[in-house]
């Protein structure tokens, strides 16, 4: 009897953050954490790992492991949206604002794009506008706990307000562009933008 149990919690919080406005249009609630991503769950070396800016800047800029954890942390809540249609709410992130990272380079006039950086060369592309909101951030830790290889870890962006395949997991780096470059996704069909308010999951719509 639990399943149904949990089959009613799930609707009845799905038709709460409905009525909340908390839920884009075509979305469902999920209370589980999928697992998404295309390849395989990249190896941690932390001797290895690198943090590279780089791009329409003043000067590249690389941290290593160490470094990036010495960076001012901050921890916010926000709400993660797939295009697949799930929808997870509430979600703890510990780690590093971007506005934070910015910091640590010069950015050339003209750089209004980023083409964020992950493993085994995944990309995604933003508009720097949209990194620099509050809510914006390389996150190392989810709900109190340090974020599993599978969602990310070490350390993965978070952009709670486009669909969620803008969040590289594995995110080693970013790329500031005074053009748009379109990154993994939005190369294979995915819109360029993704406003899941706006239902933005493939080009053309
Ligand atoms: N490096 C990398 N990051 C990625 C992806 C990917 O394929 N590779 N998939 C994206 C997609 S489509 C989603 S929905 C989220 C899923 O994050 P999760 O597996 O932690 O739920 O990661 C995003 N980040
Ligand atoms: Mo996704």
């Amino acid at each position: 009897m639990a399943l149904f149990g949990e089959l009613g919690d799930r609707r009845e919080l799905e038709k709460k953050a409905k009525a909340e406005g908390r839920l884009p249009p075509g979305q469902s609630l999920t209370l589980k954490w999928p697992v998404l991503h295309y390849g395989s769950v990249p190896a941690f070396d932390p001797a290895k790992w690198d943090f590279k800016i780089s791009g329409q800047v003043e000067e590249p800029k690389r941290l290593t492991w160490e470094e990036f954890r010495a960076l001012p942390q901050t921890e916010v809540t926000s709400d993660f949206h797939c295009v697949t249609r799930w929808s997870r709410l509430d979600n703890r992130w510990k780690g590093v604002l971007f506005t934070e990272v910015l910091k640590l380079v010069k950015p050339k006039r003209g750089a209004e794009f980023v083409l964020v950086l992950a493993e085994e060369g995944y990309t995604a592309n933003v508009p720097l506008a949209d990194l620099l909101r509050p809510n914006v951030l390389f996150a190392f830790e989810h709900d109190g706990a340090p974020l599993a290889p599978e969602h990310g870890g070490p350390l993965r962006l978070v952009v709670p307000h486009l669909y969620a395949w803008k969040s590289a997991k594995w995110a080693r780096g970013f790329m500031l562009l005074d053009q748009e470059r379109l990154g993994f996704w939005e190369r294979n069909g995915y819109h360029a933008y993704g406003d899941p308010w706006k239902e933005q999951r493939y080009s053309g719509s």
